[in-house]
């Protein structure tokens, strides 16, 4: 099915096997009697099991109640002692193999523990159901720190008390693949941080922002029934004294395709359904609105409502969120009818007038509607779409358009009518939270962005998305590994073997080379008027075969090889939708209209019009210049980059463990992927194999100095502390002493620890006997 995500293997860095000593000493390890371990299932699936006997190069073990199998001794992995079942950081594991690792999420999903720590990172598995974690109880708790199990108000904390503690700004990037749970992490995050609240409700204000945005921004898909269809970036400003003064959002690249046209079982954006069930009678005639099965737009996919929610209250809901962010009931009125125009631009058809295929718009229901809401004449609206002028060699020459011209011209304007209405919102809601002369203090920004994408097709949106996540993987590369790699271990002088990850710089250079690398020839291709698919394709091959993250495929297609994997690309439709054109005669219209929001959006593309694209050919036939789609992109991603860069970052990630979005399945395989996919298995990794605790010669010797032998009380603070680490003999591998600190593996310094509470609580019952108490 189009749904299935479809990964090609991974690559070997992060496919652990087993004596892999980088997962835990796995390489000598004998399956005992009674031991736990991990069988692989036939169907891919580890089980946890106990071994029976051994006997030859063979297991019997018992999989579960009344359930035995023999299996080859070698093939069994060995899992972690009972004590470390649902283990709240991963970190924490003693051997850190696949299979333990997706037990342990496991062993917590099914306890509603949802949340696990990957080191520095937060994983987040979508509950697909209401699970009690959230609300003010919870709120304060994670304030007064009285709880402190993994969590994204725990994240949300840690933010502001860094923003504060360092005074620089912060950043939770929040990624994952779609209907993984982003928006709602984000959702979720926004709550804490408006818990604190402002004054003059503001914070209320910030979080009514999301009907708004999901109601324009999101549509019901395969894959997730309240999928974003645009990327989101909310920078939330806080006043000197720590509460919130502000907030202002940044979305990416809305899918505008989808209001022209979506697959069967999806939906288009929700506020259509929402307009069309909950519009009181008044609007109703005003904007003249059917039902939804009426309109061709949405006809189309035969998909009409969503299990569980209803639009109509969903209208309300949204109309008082426009209220609440100061947008007037006119503009309401106003954008409303704009959604009703798009609807009924889908409904607005040709009729061919002469043997040439040309055609002209026939007056009916549709194209006066759509000409009265838009504030224009029918002969206008038809000359916009019937028609298209053009300068050749200075003379100005009318071309007809055949029916699918036309048609292609209908689309057109519907879509950049609907881009140009969401624009306008944000720009409203924007106005409505900005700080003004307030903005003295920091910010912290959510990033909420579609996650890395490969279908069985996959086209430009799939391309730039891809991309994108690209960019933040390097990102989160270069937070989590090199600078982790880098910076403290060269300050203390500690002898670093540096741990290989993978780098997508590779990748990277694919796309943003110049001349020759994926953008730029997709837009010098964009530029040539007789290009097609095929020769970009072809021209793709020609200049990248010899590139090892590139492989050209037959005709229009070719493959990208991404850090998630390799995705195969259809290169249909890339040029136009790349090149984006709104015919001029179509934003002409737009200027001469009536209404107020056309004209807005007209002059808007016109502003746009005047930045062109600078590669040497231009088609004398595109008669509006503008950036190109992936060019703007790319253009907000480096800006995006550039902020992110200036940040603190957290960084969650957010697992889908089945793709029916229904409670309590996982599939390990799905969550395996996943993980792999967002470098948390890579992240752990590297974690451990680094030496993640950290402590001052001073703090170490003051600490566990008292439970030597020996007296040290003359001696420095260093000798103190190899003092110690002889008596406890803690292996030479296993810890490294820098110039100011001591750098441990994971799990040793527990051992000190346990010395050291036994200890204390021994000379305390010793202390207290002589008191006569008890402890
Ligand atoms: P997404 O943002 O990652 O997908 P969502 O945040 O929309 O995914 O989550 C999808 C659905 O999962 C939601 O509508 C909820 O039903 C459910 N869900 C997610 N997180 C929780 C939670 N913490 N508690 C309860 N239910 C949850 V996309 O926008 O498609 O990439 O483009
Ligand atoms: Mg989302």
């Amino acid at each position: 099915a189009a749904a299935t995500p479809r990964r090609l293997s991974p690559t070997a860095a992060t496919s652990p096997t087993q004596g892999d000593a980088r997962w835990g000493d796995t390489s000598s390890y004998g399956a005992k009697k009674k031991h736990r371990v991990f069988c692989q299932l036939p169907n891919g699936d580890w089980a946890l099991c106990t071994v029976l006997k051994t006997s030859g190069d063979e297991s019997v073990l018992k999989v579960s109640e009344g359930k035995v199998l023999r299996l080859k001794t070698e093939s069994l992995q060995p899992a972690n002692p009972e004590i470390l079942d649902g283990v709240d950081d991963l970190m924490q594991l003693s051997y850190l193999s696949e299979p333990s690792v997706l037990y342990n999420l496991q062993y917590r999903y099914s306890q509603d523990m949802i949340y696990t720590k990957a080191g520095p990172v937060l994983v987040a598995v979508n509950p697909f159901k209401k699970v009690s974690l959230y609300g003010t109880e919870y709120i304060d708790a994670y304030r007064n720190k009285t709880m402190d199990s993994p969590h994204v108000y725990a994240i949300a904390d840690a933010a502001l008390r860094e923003m504060k503690r360092d005074e620089v700004n912060q950043s939770i990037i929040i990624s994952g693949e779609s209907g993984a749970g982003k928006t709602e992490t984000a959702k979720i995050a926004m709550q804490y941080l408006a818990s604190l609240g402002g004054g003059s409700g503001i914070e209320y204000e910030i979080l009514q922002t999301n009907p708004i945005l999901e109601a324009f921004g999101n549509a019901k898909t395969l894959r997730n029934d309240n999928s974003s269809r645009f990327g989101k970036l909310i920078e939330i400003h806080f006043s000197t004294t720590g509460r919130i003064c502000g907030a202002m959002i940044q979305t990416f690249l809305l899918e505008k395709s989808r209001v022209v046209q979506s697959a069967v079982g999806e939906r288009s954006y929700h506020i259509f359904y929402q307009l069309c069930a909950g519009a009181p009678a008044s609007l109703r005639e005003k904007l003249n609105l059917k039902k939804v099965d009426e309109f061709k737009y949405l006809k189309q996919s035969c998909c009409y409502s969503i299990a569980g929610v209803d639009d109509s209250q969903m209208f309300r809901t949204v109309t008082e969120a426009m209220n609440i962010v100061h947008i007037s009931k006119e503009d309401q009125e106003n954008v409303l009818a704009m959604v009703s125009a798009v609807l009924w631009l889908g409904d607005v058809s040709f009729t061919v007038i002469d043997n040439e295929n040309h055609v002209e718009i026939i007056v009916d229901e549709a194209s006066k509607t759509v000409a009265e809401l838009l504030g224009c004449s029918i002969e206008d609206l038809n000359l916009a779409l019937s028609k298209r002028h053009m300068k050749v060699n200075n003379e100005n020459i009318v071309q007809k358009l055949t029916l699918a011209q036309a048609t292609d011209a209908r689309d057109a304007l519907a879509k950049s009518v609907y881009a140009s209405l969401f624009e306008w919102l944000v720009e409203q809601i924007n106005k409505s939270l900005s700080v003004g002369k307030r903005r003295t203090g920091r910010s912290i920004s959510i990033l909420d962005i579609y996650g890395f994408e490969s279908f069985d097709k996959n086209s430009f949106e799939q391309f730039c998305i891809n991309y994108a996540n690209e960019r933040l993987q390097q990102h989160f590369n270069r937070h989590l590994f090199k600078l982790e790699q880098e910076q403290e271990y060269v300050e203390d002088g500690i002898d670093w073997a540096k741990v290989d990850f993978e780098d997508n710089q590779d990748c990277l250079n694919l796309f943003e080379k110049k001349p020759l690398g994926l953008l730029s020839l997709l837009d010098e291709e964009s530029t040539f008027p007789n290009a097609t698919d095929l020769t970009f394709a072809n021209k793709l091959k020609q200049h990248l075969n010899s590139n090892s993250c590139f492989r050209g495929e037959r005709g229009k297609a070719f493959a990208v090889r991404h850090y998630a994997g390799e995705v195969a690309y259809d290169s249909s439709g890339f040029l136009e939708k790349n090149r984006d054109l709104l015919h001029m005669d179509s934003i002409q219209l737009l200027a001469k209209c009536k209404s107020s929001l056309p004209q807005m959006f007209a002059s808007k593309m016109l502003a746009q019009s005047d930045i062109s694209i600078s590669v040497p050919y231009r088609s004398s036939a595109a008669d509006s210049q503008k950036l190109s789609v992936a060019m703007k992109f790319k253009g907000q991603l480096f800006q995006l980059m550039q902020r992110l860069e200036s940040t603190t970052p957290h960084f969650i990630r957010c697992i889908k463990p089945n793709n029916l979005q229904l409670p309590a399945i996982y599939e390990q395989g799905l969550v395996l992927q996943q993980l792999k996919c967002c470098g948390v298995l890579e992240v752990v990794r590297i974690s451990r194999s680094g030496y993640p605790t950290r402590m001052t010669h001073q703090k170490f010797a003051r600490r566990y100095g008292f439970l030597l032998l020996e007296d040290v009380a003359s001696q420095d603070p260093l000798s103190v502390s190899v003092a110690i680490l002889h008596q406890f003999n803690i292996l030479p591998e296993m810890y490294q002493v820098g110039y100011t600190k001591l750098f441990f593996r994971t799990g040793q310094i527990g051992k000190l620890e346990d010395t050291r509470n036994r200890t204390l609580h021994g000379i305390l019952r010793v202390q207290s006997c002589f008191r006569g108490h008890q402890v």
